[in-house]
């Protein structure tokens, strides 16, 4: 982005604002505002955006196409700003029109197109591969409404649509030109050619037209911009007289209609098959077509084209590919399973049994019928060619089609060249565990990636007075060098500092304080520890564990209101899957418990609950830059890897974590001294479970605290939860305790303690922070994205890389 200086922006702006409104700038919204201001931005960076996508094709560049069923991008326009190195510019001349940029970031709604960690994955990476000059596009679904907005109705969790779209969307372009057919139903016949070759002949076939609308991913003061390409489903034009009955066009709009809320979790629908379909399909088909206007020689494909699969949902790339290399490119078999399988890698993001996709034969044969066929010819070969190999016990443990389903993480796995985990622990389980057959017939296949989140956003954007310390300490080459954080290490006895780096955080403190008195009306003191758990509402997450910790010391405070602790505010931010019973329970129980203690005056306000509506990456925005105790309490061995740990931890939070996930890697990084680390090992999980020898019942009835504590949820203590309380507890002593929440409840508390202590003693504690902080940079998602680039897609940087060094897998 050329330069431009303020006052030509203030022109520039007043000029937009003024063409688009037909009124004076000063009596806009920030909606409104918001409007003008991207409008303006968009000049900006589309010369770019044409010449990076001509540039690729030109060179012949070989792209990344990022296949994920979910993209949690936040709000553009800061990070647009920033990303074209405008930001200061553009806020120091709103200010001098009287505006103020936050308030115009504000008219933007935020895309809640993701669940949670995996879809922020995708848009963290999507930013990283435009930042490290890498050629990578993403591809997903265009849903008109997002993840739906949660409200609390009396301590429960209602779900409410979540039209993000209803004032249009200035990022994205409509690009009607790219838009191809995507076949589903019917039924297909194998005919003979007059050469003798088979090929498909479709009868009945429902062709539903994918419209591309494609939003720019800016690439960090580099001139890149790559692309984002969501589809949209709608009825081709001219062949509305095909769609005659209500039904049939409603099932149309319904494929890109909304996002399925659930997560970590499986549902067999047909709705969800015919997206993952949609867009897998869509997405290889505009590949394809690129391709062939480069070249002719198909087995290039692989050193032009590597596809990404986040998660199985887009799995059916795999067999899409297969079908468009053999019905209508004409390849052979053989031909075509090469050239796929150089093509795909996939991510796995869970070892939980009830995340893994696998749909029934019947509905996939009858939704997609030369896919199934496909499908089950890949199946039938890969038995074929692996018994002689492996014999027969391992290759049926392999099979794509088993007991009437088709197993989506199978078709990856075979269907690909690499297949990565997110953490290393997460990694060492699907190779030991989970996924270790296909370790013994692949073992080259398997490889790690732990993941990374973009400082960019979550230290540059959300905490800017973390930042501008930053900046005067150790420099600003942090900025594109996200390890050079590390030389903050040697200001770690620097007491101006630390107490500099205490300003910060409490100013943070202060700003979402404010944020819980004007939207909550809950007022809770800055100087409290500010306790954090953000994330989905899961079993295996142990909200609960933490609700626990809350009742015990409530207990304490009443029983000895005089105990010397410091003031905690534990603050939740969390959405249940709406079918999810038990975590809904959780959500009532977390915010009954926050009705009793925050207005029980005995307490002196030493414990605050807040439990925001809505979390999403807009309030992470808010919450994380405050936070002085990060929450990553899952049993061991449950959580591939978390990101809101990095998050947290780059903001100078202190980690109170078991031994799961990447907290692991912090907890190498930082050293014990710097973390709180508590609870069973993986292994200790499973020794348990090989021995069945857990038993939560005795561990109740032997403990006094635990008793204490679980018994207020069935004795009237915390009001308004009879049903919840009795099936929570229930599930903590009659149902034995899946996920040992009473077998890690004293060390937690333990954990605690020490952590209460080491807060009274502010130099410590910030040293602490600080030294989390420092050893941050490494979980930047730039240098995960180069490890994928240079290990599994073999693409390189296509500008001078700001990122001058990456640190090789430890
Ligand atoms: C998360 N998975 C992992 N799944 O739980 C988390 N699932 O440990 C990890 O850090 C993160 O992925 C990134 O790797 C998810 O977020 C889903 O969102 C999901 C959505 C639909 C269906 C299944």
């Amino acid at each position: 982005m050329e330069n431009i200086s303020i006052q030509q922006f203030k022109k520039e702006y007043v000029k937009k604002f003024e063409q688009l409104y037909a009124y004076r700038y000063d009596e806009g919204s920030s909606r409104e505002h918001f409007v003008a201001l991207g409008e303006l931005v968009r000049n900006y960076y589309m010369n770019n955006w044409k010449s990076t996508i001509d540039e690729y094709k030109e060179k012949e560049t070989k792209q990344v196409f990022y296949f994920s069923m979910e993209f949690l991008p936040g709000r553009m326009l800061k990070s647009n700003l920033l990303n074209l190195d405008i930001l200061p510019v553009v806020e120091e001349g709103l200010r001098e029109l009287g505006l103020d940029l936050d308030e115009v970031s504000m008219g933007e709604a935020d895309p809640a197109l993701g669940n949670g960690g995996l879809g922020r994955l995708a848009s963290c990476f999507m930013d990283s591969i435009a930042s490290t000059g890498l050629a990578g596009h993403g591809n997903g679904i265009r849903y008109q409404y997002g993840l739906f907005k949660q409200k609390f109705i009396d301590g429960y969790q209602v779900e409410l649509p979540e039209n993000w779209l209803r004032n249009g969307n200035v990022w994205e372009v409509r690009k009607e030109n790219k838009a191809v057919i995507v076949r589903f139903g019917g039924q297909v016949y194998m005919d003979t050619d007059e050469e003798g070759n088979l090929y498909p002949r479709y009868e009945n076939t429902k062709n539903i037209l994918a419209v591309p609308y494609d939003v720019p991913q800016i690439g960090y003061h580099n001139g890149i911009v790559n692309n984002l390409r969501l589809w949209s489903a709608e009825i081709p034009y001219g062949e509305e007289y095909l769609f005659r009955t209500e039904e049939e066009r409603d099932e149309v709009k319904q494929i890109t209609e909304v996002l399925y809320p659930d997560d970590s979790n499986y549902e067999g629908r047909l709705l969800r098959l015919r997206q993952e379909y949609f867009f897998s399909s869509a997405g290889v088909q505009s590949i394809i077509r690129y391709f062939k206007t480069l070249d002719e020689d198909w087995s290039l494909l692989p050193d032009k084209i590597a596809i990404h699969i986040n998660d199985t949902h887009p799995a059916l790339v795999v067999p899409e590919l297969m079908r468009i290399l053999i019905d209508e490119e004409e390849l052979t078999w053989d031909q075509a399973w090469e050239i796929t399988k150089k093509t795909i890698s996939y991510t796995n993001h869970t070892i939980l049994q009830e995340a893994m996709e696998r749909w029934p034969i019947d509905m996939l044969e009858h939704l997609l019928p030369r896919i199934y066929h496909i499908i089950a010819e890949i199946n039938r070969r890969h038995i074929e060619k692996k018994i002689p190999l492996y014999g027969e016990e391992l290759t049926y443990r392999t099979t794509i089609i088993e007991d009437g389903q088709v197993k989506m993480a199978n078709l990856a796995i075979i269907g690909s060249h690499s297949i990565n985990g997110v953490a290393k622990l997460h990694t060492n389980i699907l190779i030991n565990e989970t996924l270790h057959d296909f370790y013994l017939m692949y073992p080259n296949k398997f490889n790690n990636k732990t993941n990374g989140i973009t400082q960019r956003r979550w230290v540059q954007l959300s905490n800017p007075g973390l930042t501008s310390l930053l900046d005067d300490v150790i420099g600003t080459d942090w900025k594109s060098n996200p390890e050079e954080l590390i030389l903050l290490k040697a200001h770690v006895d620097n007491s101006e500092l630390l107490n500099r780096l205490e300003a910060v955080k409490l100013e943070n403190k202060k700003r979402f304080a404010k944020y819980v008195k004007d939207e909550m009306g809950i007022e809770i003191d800055p100087n409290a520890i500010f306790d954090v758990q953000i994330k989905r509402l899961h079993a295996y997450k142990r909200q609960l564990l933490n609700v626990l910790h809350i009742l015990d010391r409530y207990s304490q405070i009443k029983e000895n209101p005089d105990i010397d602790i410091p003031k905690r505010v534990f603050i939740f931010g969390a959405k249940a899957a709406p079918s999810y019973h038990y975590a809904k329970q959780i959500i009532k129980l977390i915010n009954a418990v926050a009705d009793l203690v925050n207005n029980d005056t005995d307490i002196k306000d030493l414990i605050k609950i807040v439990f925001v509506e809505n979390y999403g990456v807009s309030l992470a925005e808010l919450i994380i830059p405050a936070a002085d105790i990060s929450e990553q309490i899952s049993l061991a061995g449950k959580e591939a890897s978390g990101t809101s740990n990095m998050k947290l931890m780059a903001n100078g939070a202190l980690t109170m974590a078991t031994m799961d996930g990447a907290t692991i890697e912090i907890y190498d990084y930082v050293g014990k001294e710097n973390i709180y680390i508590f609870g069973l090992k993986n292994n200790d999980v499973k020794k348990y479970h090989q021995n069945q020898s857990y038993n939560s019942r005795n561990i109740y009835e032997g403990n006094a605290s635990i008793k204490r504590v679980l018994n207020m949820l069935v004795d009237g203590s915390i009001p308004g939860i009879y049903h919840e309380g009795q099936d929570i507890f229930n599930s903590l002593v009659k149902f034995n305790d899946e996920y040992f929440l009473l077998k890690d409840f004293d060390s937690y508390i333990q954990a605690h303690k020490q952590a209460d202590k080491d807060y009274q003693d502010r130099e410590k504690w910030n040293r602490m922070a600080l030294l989390n902080v420092a050893n941050s940079g490494p979980f930047s998602s730039d240098y995960t994205i180069l490890r994928y680039a240079d290990e599994i897609w073999k693409i390189e940087p296509q500008v001078e890389n700001l990122i001058s060094s990456y640190t090789p897998v430890k």
